[in-house]
C-alpha cells in the first residue's frame, strides 16, 4: 500500500537508531557533508546526534590537542592507543546511548580513519588495528558510510598551509597511501562504503548522498516511503 505525502520517521525509542560515518581525507569536505545531511535528516523530523574524531566527548576533545599539537612528535602506537582512547569514549557517551533510543547518529570520522591514517598511512598491521577497533568500539559499526574521495593535493589546497595540524603536515607519499587504503577498505566493504567524488560542487555530494542515505534508510525500515514509491 502506499505511504504518506512526506516520509514518516519509523524510529522508536528503545529500538536501535542509524549509524552513518563520513570518512575521508583532510579537506575533502566531511564536515560540509555531514551538516547537510544533518539538516536534511532534522528535516524529515528525525532526531539526529553529531560527533566528530578524534573528539566528541569531554576526554575525547582533550585527546584531539594532544593528538593534533604540532609541538609533539609520537610513536605510531601511542596514536593509536589516543584514536582509540579517544573513540571508545565518544562510543561508550555518545554513540551507543543516542542508537539505543533510536537516534540517527553523523560521525565525522571513525574506525575507517584508524585503518586508512594508522594502518596504510603509517604501516602498522591492519589485522591488529582492526581489533583493536573492534574493542573499543564495542563492535558497534556504521551502517553506512560516504568515503569523499579527492586527491590529496586538492584536499590540502583548501586548507590554509599555517593551519596544517601535525597528520597534515605528513608528506604528499603519506596522504596518497591514505587515500588509497581508503579505497581499498571501500572494495572490500562494498555494502557499507559509498564512495562519492569530493571533486564537484558540494550541492551535487550532498544530493547523491542524500539520495543513497533515504534508500538505506527505507530499506531498513527506519522510514516510510512518500506515496507512490
Ligand atoms: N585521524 C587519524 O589519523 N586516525 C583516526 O583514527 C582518526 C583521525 C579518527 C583530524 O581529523 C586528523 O586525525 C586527520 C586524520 C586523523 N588528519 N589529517 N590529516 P579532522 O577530521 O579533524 O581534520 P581533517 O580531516 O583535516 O578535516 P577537516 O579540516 O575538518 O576537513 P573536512 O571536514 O574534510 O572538509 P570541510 O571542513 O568540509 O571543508 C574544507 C574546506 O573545503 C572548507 O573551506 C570548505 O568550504 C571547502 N569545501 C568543502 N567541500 C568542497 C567542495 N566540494 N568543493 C570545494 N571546496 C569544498
Amino acid at each position: 500500500m502506499g505511504g504518506d505525502d512526506i516520509p514518516r520517521p519509523l524510529f522508536e525509542m528503545g529500538k536501535w537508531g542509524f549509524f552513518i560515518t563520513i570518512e575521508g581525507i583532510e579537506g575533502s569536505g566531511k564536515s560540509t557533508l555531514a551538516k547537510g545531511l544533518k539538516l536534511y535528516l532534522e528535516n524529515l523530523g528525525l532526531k539526529v546526534v553529531f560527533t566528530r574524531e578524534p573528539g566528541g566527548s569531554s576526554v575525547g576533545e582533550k585527546i584531539r590537542k594532544i593528538l593534533l599539537s604540532k609541538e609533539d612528535s609520537m610513536d605510531s602506537m601511542t596514536e593509536v592507543f589516543l584514536f582509540l582512547a579517544a573513540r571508545r569514549e565518544n562510543v561508550v557517551k555518545n554513540i551507543l546511548p543516542a542508537l539505543q533510543n533510536g537516534i540517527v547518529v553523523i560521525a565525522d570520522r571513525y574506525t575507517d580513519s584508524t585503518l586508512a591514517y594508522q594502518g596504510y598511512g603509517r604501516g602498522l598491521p591492519i589485522k591488529i588495528l582492526r581489533r583493536l577497533n573492534k574493542i573499543a568500539t564495542k563492535k558497534i559499526y556504521p551502517n553506512l558510510t560516504f568515503l569523499i574521495d579527492i586527491p590529496p593535493g586538492r584536499g590540502l589546497e583548501r586548507k590554509n598551509e599555517n593551519d596544517f595540524d601535525r597528520i597534515e603536515k605528513e608528506n604528499l607519499d603519506f596522504h596518497k597511501r591514505v587515500r588509497e587504503g581508503y579505497l581499498r577498505l571501500a572494495r572490500i566493504a562494498k555494502k557499507r562504503i559509498y564512495v562519492i567524488d569530493g571533486t564537484r560542487d558540494p550541492a551535487e555530494i550532498l544530493d547523491e548522498a542524500k539520495r543513497v542515505l533515504y534508500k538505506r534508510l527505507v530499506e531498513k525500515k527506519k522510514i516510510k516511503p512518500m506515496r507512490g514509491e
